[in-house]
């Protein structure tokens, strides 16, 4: 069974980031170990949320697996709380990494705005984990703080390869960006790999609404995808159309919350487009 590490944070209440990744990689059949960055009471979108931090766990988690010779299939990092929590993800990288495909999800920020409770200076420090990684999968607003850029909201095909590109030259293989739309109706997610030269792009219906946790779910099922063996525009294209299904269950139901989304009860469509692929 391929073997995987998620390092990111538990919101305790809010489906994202390890609530999500836990389960989705699990459905897909592939084992998650987990590093839990913090503790916090929901995610960052409510009022008043608590947050306990767990740095000083995450060395000697490490210390320990290094000395069980635990090895992984890959190594799958989301939201990060400190920049010092970054430099120990780095020797993640370095302990852990050999032979483990590393996917950097630079989970911070979205419409155009950095998450509360992030420094300015944060993306900086986040960007220096695209060194070595082999997929980075940013939103179009994550792109932008990753490379210093303003963030635009008309934009063309031209803007889209500059930002690719940008984010191949900090040093990922493969750039992906989700939340791309060319077309009215139509949100989908590019990707260029920086040793083909390929690109590949694959669009969904736009539903009229947008919830937080959707980025953290996305990840996740490309993540699985690409554990399950599939190529990268494949798992892309599996992990935006599971996302859209989460999106269409949860507009079903009258009474859904507003923080997440039913990933839960699309967890059997995940597993018959993995096997339809
Ligand atoms: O879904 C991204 C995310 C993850 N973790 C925390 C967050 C958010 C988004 O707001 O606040 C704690």
């Amino acid at each position: 069974m391929k073997k995987i590490v998620s390092i990111q944070d538990i919101s305790a209440l809010g489906k994202c980031s390890l609530t999500v990744a836990l389960p989705i990689i699990s459905a897909m059949g592939i084992e998650c170990a987990v590093v839990p960055t913090a503790v916090l009471s929901t995610h960052t979108q409510f009022q008043g949320w608590t947050f306990h931090d767990l740095t000083d766990e995450m060395e000697p988690i490490a210390d320990h697996w290094k000395s069980q010779g635990f090895a992984f299939d890959a190594i799958y990092t989301g939201y990060l709380g400190s920049a010092r929590q970054v430099d120990i993800v780095k020797r993640y990288f370095r302990d852990f990494g050999a032979g483990a495909k590393i996917i950097v999800d630079p989970a911070m920020a979205d419409n155009g705005k950095l998450y509360a409770g992030f420094a300015p200076d944060f993306p900086q420090k986040m960007a220096e984990l695209l060194d070595g990684a082999d997929l980075v999968l940013p939103n179009l607003t994550e792109a932008c703080f990753l490379l210093d850029k303003p963030y635009r909201e008309e934009y063309d095909r031209a803007y889209i390869m500059e930002l690719l590109t940008g984010l191949l030259n900090k040093g990922a293989k493969v750039a992906a960006l989700t939340g791309v739309s060319f077309e009215e109706g139509k949100l989908g997610v590019v990707s260029l790999d920086g040793g083909t030269g390929v690109f590949s792009e694959y669009y969904t219906d736009h539903l009229p609404a947008s919830f937080h946790g959707t980025g953290d779910i996305y990840s996740s099922a490309a993540v699985g995808a690409l554990m399950n063996g599939m190529s990268v525009p494949d798992a892309l294209a599996l992990a935006a159309d599971y996302t859209a299904e989460c999106i269409r269950l949860t507009l079903k139901e009258p009474d859904h919350s507003w923080y997440g989304v039913n990933f839960e009860q699309a967890v059997p469509y995940l597993l018959e487009r993995l096997k339809r692929r």
